[in-house]
């Protein structure tokens, strides 16, 4: 199937589809449908290759050593963090700190910002569409120093509420972390604007861009955000990998999260002297292959282009959305204007648990669940929801299939 959209170039889905072995498995005896792409995204043959490469002629301990596989897995694992910096269009690579994950990302700056410069009765601004890992760190550093959490309120569409976001800002105000797509209902927030609001403040600002990154071209000079975090697994690329951009200014001035090997110039007993960005949070043995994996993930899906990616994946989630507003007895939660391609549901009178368990005796995998965002759930009252993600490698055959097996659901239920 190709799709062609104005102004988007084309995306040849058949092709791309067969780049991912895993989507010909067959699941219960159906076809697998994977619809929880937020969750983690699948992995291309290409990056499958470029792991297995690396393992067979290029493993070793990367910064440590003069022999040639050590250089060539240095060369390689430095190779993909300018591949990062080119993909968030960062000024410097020295920029672009290897992390696990956006998880591991956003403790780093909780620990080195925020520990380190925070003090009580410093206030933070957080969103009520927050995951848990944009949440509990900042908890933590309030109960550990005292600092105050003020949260954006939402409306019942899912959108942040802009005049109640400004009021949130005082003389105390010292960081705004904010997700760009919320993870369980799909809002895209106004970013660029949010953050141009914080710096007339002189406020920085984190972005949570686990869900974002994936899906639309991120510019971090553009968007003049001070830090951007990001996971590798749901950006086709593998697990225990992810990505925190800081404005080297701030990564300067911030204190290392970990202490160990390579993240050192020297030692004593007495002392020690920090290494230089990034390094300097970068402690231990990282992740090389994954790191190497997740760049060549950024070669994919540059190669496909996310521009085009945006705007499949924008009329996929469109033509989702009208067919299940036309079904009796759903309601969707999250229907912001500016929406990334997830759809959370209710089906009525049954748990999101059975649905999802009935959609996978269907070959379908979507995730059921409060999906780490708690407060998203209190604000709409449910304790859970299903959720249907899409990525460019869906089709609307599989849209199809998605709306068969809620039909099944309400059949079973009825
Ligand atoms: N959301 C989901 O099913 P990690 O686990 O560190 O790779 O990513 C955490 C994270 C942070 N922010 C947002 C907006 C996220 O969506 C996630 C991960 C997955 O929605 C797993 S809970």
């Amino acid at each position: 199937m190709s799709v062609v959209l104005a102004d988007a170039p084309v995306l040849n889905v058949d092709a791309i589809r067969r780049d991912f072995p895993i989507l010909d498995l067959v699941v219960n005896g159906k076809p697998l449908v994977y619809l929880d792409n937020a969750a983690s995204s699948q992995m291309p043959q290409a990056v499958i290759e470029r792991l297995v490469h690396y393992q067979q002629h290029e493993h070793a301990n990367i910064h440590r050593a003069v022999h040639y596989l050590s250089e060539t897995a240095t060369r390689e694992f430095e190779g993909a963090r300018e591949k990062v910096r080119r993909f968030l269009n960062a000024k410097e690579a020295r920029e672009i700190i290897f992390t696990r994950g956006t998880t591991e990302a956003i403790n780093l700056v909780m620990h080195g910002y925020g520990r380190a410069h925070l003090a009580a009765g410093d206030e933070i601004i957080l969103s009520s569409l927050e995951h848990h890992s944009n949440i509990v760190p900042w908890q933590m550093l309030a109960i550990e120093k005292g600092v105050v959490l003020r949260v954006i309120p939402m409306n019942d569409e899912g959108e942040l509420l802009q005049e109640a976001f400004r009021k949130c800002f005082n003389a105390n105000t010292r960081l705004l972390a904010l997700t760009h797509v919320s993870n369980a209902l799909g809002t895209v927030n106004p970013v660029q604007a949010m953050i141009d609001h914080a710096h007339s403040l002189g406020v920085p600002v984190l972005i949570d861009g686990a869900q974002a990154a994936p899906h639309k071209a991120v510019d971090v000079q553009a968007l003049d955000c001070d830090f951007y975090a990001f996971s590798g697994h749901k950006l086709c690329g593998p697990t225990g990998i992810g990505v925190l951009y800081g404005k080297a200014d701030w990564l300067e001035a911030m204190q290392p999260y970990q202490g160990g090997g390579d993240m050192i110039l020297s030692v004593t007993f007495e002392k020690t002297d920090y290494n230089v960005i990034p390094y300097k949070f970068e402690a231990g043995t990282p992740a090389i292959a994954a790191a190497i994996g997740l760049g060549a993930a950024i070669d994919y899906l540059q190669s496909i282009g996310l521009e085009a990616i945006e705007a499949y994946e924008h009329e996929l989630l469109a033509y989702a959305t009208e067919r299940m507003k036309a079904m009796d007895g759903i309601r969707i939660i999250g229907q912001a204007k500016e929406k990334s391609a997830v759809l959370s549901f209710e089906v009525s009178g049954v748990h999101p648990h059975d649905v999802g368990t009935i959609l996978n005796d269907e070959g379908i995998a979507i995730r059921t669940g409060h999906h780490c965002a708690q407060p998203v759930m209190q604000r709409f009252h449910v304790p859970a929801t299903a959720r249907a993600s899409f990525a460019f490698y869906n089709t609307r055959d599989e849209v199809d299939r998605l709306m068969e097996g809620i039909a099944k659901v309400r059949e079973i239920f009825a």
